[in-house]
């Protein structure tokens, strides 16, 4: 471990409210990362804040018929309070508008410039002479060349998908006036990103840089590797820094040309954590430099997944451009949380809102919490369902956990008047954690230490599903203790035997009432209260227990007083979750285009072809594989380029998926493989295979693929 770390989770525009999926992105696991190492007893600095530049805030602005600077205030101050309401633990809120961070961004371009990392160079934009300036991608719309689609934006169509650059737009106008816009010259100062991808490539794929080990690459995740190195095998070119507009940071004035000039938003935005960090230790009368400077401190990212490159190529080739910094020992980027059925959508308020949930169910943050862990999209995209909500609280939080804390607290004030009683330590009971094992106080204790460091490494892995997984075994561990040991029934018979049971329960529980904290945090600050223990201050409480545990002693002693028991969680009733699928369903249908006068006959299903027999399925070699890396194919709108482990070697295939699938949300994905197709050459590539997809009467492909966490490489029959 490190001696200090810096953790990042990534800035929200502030131009709309925040949904689920961005806490299952980003939010969520930076927060049980850093509380976990604040109770380990770790230096840790966590920061975000809000992004407030760039067209994200403009268009909105200009949609909601107010400023720029009105944008960022309403959304900064209540995205602000929902992540406080939500228990996401920033040391630091900060804001990108903040003088501050203009001055630390500008003190930057100087630096590049300095080192002469851009290139100047002239470049024929989009103008809008009506409204008199030149045109951000999105501020024009016109006919996509993929698919038709009238209104397509200059960097992506929304019908068809496709990625596309402003000059690919037929008949492009823009959403200013209205007007056609013409061609004008202006300068802007490129990063030669050409010149940083040697080292990007080899420090993304083997964590060298400098002819030395900054991390372990085995420690990333696969989906941002193979994302990192699809954007590499294109190849890097030089990438417009700055941008004209009229909201953002400044070009420092006196560089020349600097008129009129801001800062790209990709450029400051980053900066946004390093100023972030400035006015954190400016608050706390310490030093910032050594949380980005000193080897000593790991820098961690996290992000969503369409985030990736700029904080795994283009901010750290910044950092590098600039001298002085460190790179980021991990980006543990999650991949998209879907919502019943179909992706999340602010366009289209497809979204659980995250301030009309703390609004609507108060006392339930960590109920949301807990079922966005269990499902967090951490290798794969993932699912939220009020049902599949309903259920975690109902069985999980309340049947599993708050029914075993209540039990244990209820038997300990019914035998004990709540005052934890002296035991003798070498009475065998029927252990909690195998039915069929004898166990004594102390051999427990040990097994439940075990239990909480292999919780713990999870986290430092980023496993936090399988961490929560564990964390839950404990509670399962000491329901099991008191379902095999029936206190309530040996009371009489053997008074001691339910002493050494109660009391070891207990220890459970209060391991609970620490170990829940990175994941639950209100929850666990209940759970103090009941048991009458200091309130956690966030600083080495789980490092104590560890220790006292490593010692074989107890965390709660004799003659320790508890408050009454109170239930942990409630049920959710059906009703409360009715409303709320009605609520989204309300949108659903609101947001449903009107129906086509004449609706299209459904197809007929296309005949059954001639039979074979099993030999001839038989020669088909059908493999599971994962998808690695996805890129376009240059001038070819329906092909990606796949890079798929089939476990025992890697493919490369060539796919017509590209009009139905972007790149980067299908890498990681679970696919189903033709193995051994002859090769064949598509576009200069050979592709070695082919994934099998399913199509339905609209020509809608669909991936086929086994359940989640399949291994790769086995045959298909
Ligand atoms: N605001 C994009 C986003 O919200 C952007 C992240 C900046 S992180 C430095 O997805
Ligand atoms: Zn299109």
């Amino acid at each position: 471990m490190k001696k200090r770390y810096l953790v990042t989770a990534a800035l929200p525009y502030a131009n709309g409210p925040l949904h689920i999926g961005h806490l299952a992105g980003a939010y969520l696991p930076a927060d049980i990362y850093v509380r976990y190492l604040r109770l380990m007893g770790k230096d840790v600095v966590f920061v975000c804040g809000s992004d407030e530049h760039g067209a994200a805030i403009t268009v909105r602005a200009r949609k909601e018929g107010v400023t720029p600077r009105e944008i960022v205030d309403k959304y900064h101050t209540s995205i602000r309070d929902t992540f406080e309401k939500i228990g996401i633990a920033f040391d630091i809120y900060h804001r990108t508008s903040e003088p501050l961070h203009h001055e630390t961004s500008q003190d930057f371009f100087r630096k590049l410039l300095q080192n002469g990392q851009f290139e100047e160079k002239e470049s024929d934009q989009y103008y809008d002479e009506v409204a008199g300036q030149f045109l951000a991608d999105r501020y024009i719309i016109g006919t996509c060349p993929v698919c038709a689609n009238t209104d397509a934006y200059g960097d992506q169509c929304e019908k068809c998908g496709s990625t596309l650059s402003p000059t690919q737009l037929i008949n492009p106008r823009s959403t200013l006036s209205g007007a056609a816009p013409v061609m004008r010259p202006t300068t802007h100062w490129y990063l030669k990103l050409d010149e940083h991808e040697a080292w990007l490539r080899e420090w993304i794929n083997t964590g060298q840089a400098d002819g030395q080990q900054l991390h372990d690459p085995a420690t990333w995740k696969n989906h941002v590797v193979g994302q990192c190195n699809s954007w590499l095998d294109q190849g890097l070119q030089p990438r417009a820094m700055t941008r004209d507009l009229d909201w953002g940071v400044d070009v420092p004035g006196e560089i020349p040309h600097a008129q009129g000039k801001k800062l790209y938003v990709w450029l400051d935005a980053p900066i946004g954590y390093i100023s972030a960090t400035k006015q954190w230790a400016s608050d706390h009368h310490t030093n910032w430099e050594p949380y980005w400077k000193d080897k000593e401190t790991a820098l961690i990212h996290f992000i969503g997944k369409d985030n990736i490159v700029f904080h795994c190529l283009i901010f750290p080739a910044i950092l590098k451009a600039h001298g002085g910094f460190i790179l980021p020992v991990n980006v543990p980027a999650n991949q998209f949380l879907n919502l019943e059925g179909n992706k999340l959508s602010t366009s289209k308020n497809w979204a659980v809102w995250v301030h009309e949930y703390v609004a609507e169910m108060p006392g339930r943050e960590d109920d949301l919490r807990y079922n966005m862990i269990k499902n967090m999209p951490e290798q794969r995209d993932s699912e939220f369902t009020w049902k599949g909500f309903q259920e975690s609280t109902n069985t999980e939080l309340v049947g599993n956990l708050a029914g075993f804390v209540h039990r244990v607290l209820v038997l300990m004030h019914k035998n004990y008047t709540g005052v934890v009683p002296a035991i003798d330590a070498n009475r065998e009971f029927k252990s909690g954690w195998n039915a069929e094992q004898v166990g004594t106080f102390d051999d427990e204790l040990h097994l439940l230490h075990l239990k909480l460091e292999e919780m713990g490494r999870e986290i430092e892995r980023f496993n936090f599903r399988d961490a929560l997984r564990i964390l839950m075994e404990i509670s399962s561990a000491g329901n099991a203790l008191l379902q095999f040991n029936e206190p309530w029934k040996t009371i009489k018979d053997d008074p001691e035997l339910v002493k050494v049971v109660l009391k070891l329960a207990l220890q459970y529980v209060a391991v609970l009432s620490v170990a829940l904290r990175p994941f639950l945090p209100f929850a666990a600050q209940r759970l103090r209260d009941q048991l009458n223990l200091q309130p956690l201050n966030d600083d080495r409480d789980l490092l104590d227990i560890h220790n006292e545990l490593a010692e074989g002693n107890p965390v709660i002693r004799a003659n320790h007083a508890l408050n009454p028991a109170e239930h942990l969680f409630t049920r959710i009733p059906d009703e409360v979750i009715a409303e709320q699928i009605a609520k989204l369903q309300a949108t659903a249908q609101a947001n449903q285009p009107a129906v086509e006068a004449s609706e299209p006959a459904p197809a007929a299903h296309p005949p059954v072809q001639d039979e074979i027999q099993y030999d001839d399925f038989a020669k088909l070699d059908i493999r599971t594989g994962t998808i690695l890396e996805a890129s376009r194919v240059e001038k070819a709108d329906k092909l990606l380029k796949l890079t798929v482990d089939l476990g025992f070697e890697k493919r490369t295939i060539v796919s017509g998926i590209a009009l139905h699938y972007q790149p980067e949300e299908i890498i990681g994905r679970q696919v189903v493989v033709l193995a051994n197709l002859a090769p064949r050459k598509m576009r200069g590539i050979e592709s070695q295979g082919m994934i099998l997809m399913a199509e339905d009467a609209e020509g809608r492909l669909s991936f086929v693929g086994p359940q989640e966490g399949w291994p790769n490489g086995w045959g298909v029959k």
